[in-house]
Parts: C-alpha cells; sequence; structure tokens
C-alpha cells in the first residue's frame, strides 16, 4: 500500500522546484486547500438547506444562512487574508478586485482569482460544483496597493492554477507549471491526499461536452463538428458545470466546448477566473486550449476583469479537429469582408 502524501506535504517537497521560491506560492496553495475544506463541509451540508434554513434566513444559531456561492467566496478571501502572501483578490462574485492588507512587513507577491463555487445553480439538484482559481505573480510595485494590471494578465502568465470538484469526493487538481496533480479529500483525517499523480490527458476520448440545446443557435461550423461527433458515435456528456465538465475530459479524454450563442456572442464563461486555469492545467496534461477564433485561450490579452470567451478545450487530437471544422466551415463574418 502506498503511503499516504498530503496535499501539505507534497507542496512543500515540490517548493524545491523552484530555486528561488521563499515559501509565499507554497503558504498560497496551503490557504487554497484550507478553503477548499470549510466550502467543502457547506456543500456537503446544502441538501441540509431546509433543515437549516434558506438564503436569507437566520439559521438556529441565528447566523444569517448564505448563499452557498457567497459563503464560498468570503472563505476563500478570508483564508487568503491570513496568508500575507495576497495583495489582491478578484472574484466572480465581486465587481472590483479587493486590495488585502499588508500582514506584518510582509511584501505580498501574488494576486488570487478565483470562482468561488462555479456551478452553483446544480447545488440545489445535489449536482457536482466546483472552486476555480488561478494565481499570479504581481506587476506592480511591492510597496504599493496592487492594481487593475496585476490581474489583467495572459494565461501564459499564470504562476499556479487548479480547481476543487466538490463531488461524490471532493478532489483538488492544481499545477504550477511541472505537470497535474490531484489531491483526494480523506474526511477521516481532514486531509488531500495524492491520488492522481502527474494527471496526463489522453489524445482522444468517447466524451464531448457542449450544450446540445444550443445547437440551433451555434455556427455552422460548430453544428457540423457536433455532426461529426454524432456520427462517430462520441457520448455526449453536459452537467452545466464546467468544473466537472472538464474534470471527466482530463480524466478519460474528449473535449469540452462553450461556443458564442445568441445570448453569449463572446462565449458564456469568464476568461481570467474560468477558462484560463482550466485551459492551463489541460495544457500541462498535454490538452490544448483554443477559443472560436483559433486563438491559445492562454495568449489572449485580457482587457477587462470580468471578460468573456468562448472555449474548446480537451484532447490534442480532437481540440484540432475542430480547428480544422472552424477554418473548413466558417463563414466570414460580412464585416470582415
Ligand atoms: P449553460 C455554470 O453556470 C457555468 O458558468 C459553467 O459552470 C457551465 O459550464 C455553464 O455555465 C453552463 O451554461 O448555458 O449551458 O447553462
Amino acid at each position: 500500500m502506498n503511503r499516504i502524501i498530503t496535499l501539505d506535504e507534497f507542496i512543500i517537497h515540490r517548493q524545491k522546484d523552484f530555486p528561488y521560491a521563499s515559501g509565499e506560492l507554497t503558504g498560497l496553495l496551503r490557504d487554497i486547500g484550507v478553503a477548499a475544506k470549510i466550502v467543502n463541509r457547506e456543500v456537503n451540508k446544502a441538501g441540509l438547506v431546509n433543515i437549516l434554513g434558506v438564503e436569507g434566513a437566520a439559521n438556529a444559531s441565528g447566523d444569517e444562512v448564505q448563499k452557498l456561492d457567497m459563503y464560498a467566496n468570503d472563505k476563500l478571501i478570508d483564508c487568503l487574508k491570513n496568508s500575507g502572501e495576497c495583495c489582491g483578490i478578484a472574484s466572480e462574485e465581486l465587481e472590483d478586485f479587493i486590495e488585502i492588507p499588508h500582514v506584518g512587513s510582509k511584501d505580498a507577491k501574488y494576486v488570487v482569482l478565483f470562482d468561488p463555487l462555479d456551478g452553483s445553480s446544480n447545488i440545489d439538484v445535489n449536482v457536482s460544483v466546483g472552486t476555480i482559481f488561478a494565481i499570479y505573480r504581481r506587476k506592480s510595485d511591492p510597496k504599493n496597493p496592487c492594481d487593475l494590471n496585476d490581474f489583467l494578465q495572459k494565461g501564459t502568465d499564470l504562476v499556479a492554477a487548479g480547481y476543487v470538484i466538490y463531488g461524490t469526493s471532493t478532489i483538488m487538481v492544481y499545477s504550477t507549471g511541472r505537470g497535474v496533480n490531484g489531491f483526494t479529500l480523506d474526511p477521516s483525517i481532514g486531509e488531500f491526499c495524492l491520488s492522481h499523480r502527474d494527471i496526463k490527458i489522453p489524445d482522444r476520448g468517447d466524451y464531448y461536452s457542449v450544450n446540445q440545446g444550443y445547437y440551433l443557435k451555434f455556427d455552422v461550423e460548430m453544428r457540423r463538428y457536433i455532426d461529426y461527433c454524432s456520427d462517430l458515435n462520441l457520448r455526449l456528456r453536459y452537467i452545466g458545470s464546467m468544473v466537472s465538465d472538464v474534470h471527466r475530459i482530463l480524466f478519460q479524454g474528449g473535449i469540452f466546448l462553450y461556443p458564442n450563442t445568441r445570448k453569449y456572442p463572446q462565449g458564456k464563461l469568464r476568461l481570467l477566473y474560468e477558462c484560463n486555469p482550466l485551459a492551463f492545467i489541460v495544457e500541462q496534461a498535454g490538452g490544448k486550449g483554443i477559443n472560436t477564433r483559433l486563438e491559445r485561450i492562454m495568449e489572449v490579452e485580457p482587457k477587462e476583469l470580468h471578460e468573456r470567451s468562448t472555449i474548446v478545450i480537451g484532447s490534442p487530437d480532437m481540440v484540432e479537429e475542430m480547428q480544422n471544422f472552424i477554418q473548413r466551415y466558417s463563414v466570414p463574418s460580412i464585416n470582415a469582408m
């Protein structure tokens, strides 16, 4: 039986990969692990909300019951505040970024962006949800407060990124740019334990993941590709929780797509704290991540904190096939003529 390796032990051991690392990133990743354990506890109780009270009502102890995504948001901020390693945070739940005050004399080197509870609408029907996080080195002067440019960084500048999936088990998957590893929470000891070492995505898989309900609203190249997947008898798996859908693709191979629709002409998913971190993970595992303009997701220059993007990520051979469909079937837009 293999020896248990906890997340903390693994992070500290791998800190040696970074000769100049002085432990700040290690502290950040451990803080995110703590927040994930706290969120996991509440997500798993969500089914009891009728006993604990619904959002906005006071629970037995008189505390107001929060929406779980706001709860997750606040817990992540609390945990990241303590470390002193993070000078700023941006969240899907917050309109603007927030500056984190200095802890002691420490000059925080990093900013963190996250979607605290992606797919939270699925909680009411007991479907897996997830936390997605992205860590960048700040660009501004450490003596000054962080600024927007610290957050508007390309995916290629990511220092670390990952996600936590709260499902049949709770798994944290992350990368610091040297491969991808997964840690399963063992509730009996309250530790994330190394369970998936050096994850590699298969070159192709039997699954495609897209909201086929929008089929008639997709561009012709997307419809042709979906028809192609159907002709290949690939299996459609889409539960409307990006972390869960991408997690399946990462482990079993396949392709996840959220293209432009009439409602979301730029795509629905957020570039900075959904597309970039998951594309980083998929690329680190040997996969590919592009948008429907055939740009590598991680090379897109962000312009706004909450900007949206189209996304096609997954097994390299399948993303390349999708690229060919876009090249072959896309109709140049009239204004491009
Ligand atoms: P649709 C959840 O709301 C989310 O942000 C992602 O987790 C998910 O992939 C997507 O939106 C689902 O969107 O339009 O298919 O319901």
